[in-house]
């Protein structure tokens, strides 16, 4: 049997995760593999029900460790009913973010980064991804694409200043550098086409 592998995108909001989740599972269903498509929050019932709660309502919802454990709950479900069923079938799960969204969102402020991969230890064995693709866009960009698709409506996370989201790439390109064998960073810019041949090629080490 083919041993499942567990792929997550991540990047900041707009960089082109959901297309590109999109075009590799294709991509990989071409060349013959099982490939289950899911994404964070959420990716299963009882985490869906959390997305709700998380991205929705005002800004002050949640207190930062409120939302950290939510995270980590829906988390905790996702792997647990979804993630390591599909794997221990022979699948390739690909998550449309994972653990480091975690890490660079909530990992930033009132709580470390060592707080949040201690929440994942306690709610999913500390259960990491075998390659996580970093799509990387200059924020003009980035912001441009989500614009064009949303106009102003953001959810409650994406909708925070911009110190913010460049607090959170900064954290994204600390993960790539500090741990390169499982994070690589991707150029997410130019025609999706041309993105997802860049990421066939980060994971080409991994297939069969
Ligand atoms: N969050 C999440 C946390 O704070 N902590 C966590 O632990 C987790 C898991 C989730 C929010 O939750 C936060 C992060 C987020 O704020 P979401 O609704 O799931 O929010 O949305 P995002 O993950 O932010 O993703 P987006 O939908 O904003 O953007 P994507 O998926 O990166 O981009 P995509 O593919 O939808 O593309 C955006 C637009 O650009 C176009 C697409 O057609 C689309 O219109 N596009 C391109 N245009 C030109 N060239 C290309 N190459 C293009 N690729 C895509």
């Amino acid at each position: 049997m083919i041993a499942g592998r567990f792929i997550t995108l991540e990047g900041g909001e707009g960089a082109g995760k959901s297309t590109q989740l999109r075009a590799l599972a294709a991509a990989l269903r071409a060349r013959g593999l099982d490939v289950v498509e899911t994404r964070e929050p959420g990716g299963s019932d009882g985490a869906e029900a959390i997305r709700a709660l998380l991205l929705t309502g005002g800004a002050d919802r949640w207190s930062a460790r409120a939302e950290a454990l939510l995270f980590a709950a829906a988390r905790a479900d996702h792997i647990e009913k979804t993630i390591r069923p599909a794997l221990a079938r022979g699948a390739w799960v690909l998550s449309d973010r994972f653990l480091d969204s975690s890490r660079a969102y909530q990992g930033q402020g009132a709580l470390t980064d060592a707080d949040i991969l201690t929440l994942h230890r306690i709610g999913s064995d500390g259960f990491l991804p075998d390659r996580t693709l970093l799509l990387t866009l200059p924020e003009g960009e980035a912001t441009g694409r989500a614009k064009a698709r949303d106009g102003d409506a953001e959810d409650r996370i994406g909708g925070r200043a911009s110190d913010f989201h460049r607090a959170v790439a900064d954290a994204f390109s600390r993960f790539a550098l500090e741990e390169g064998a499982r994070v690589h960073a991707i150029d997410a810019s130019g025609p999706a086409e041309i993105v997802t041949l860049r990421l066939l090629d980060a994971i080409e080490d991994l297939l069969p």
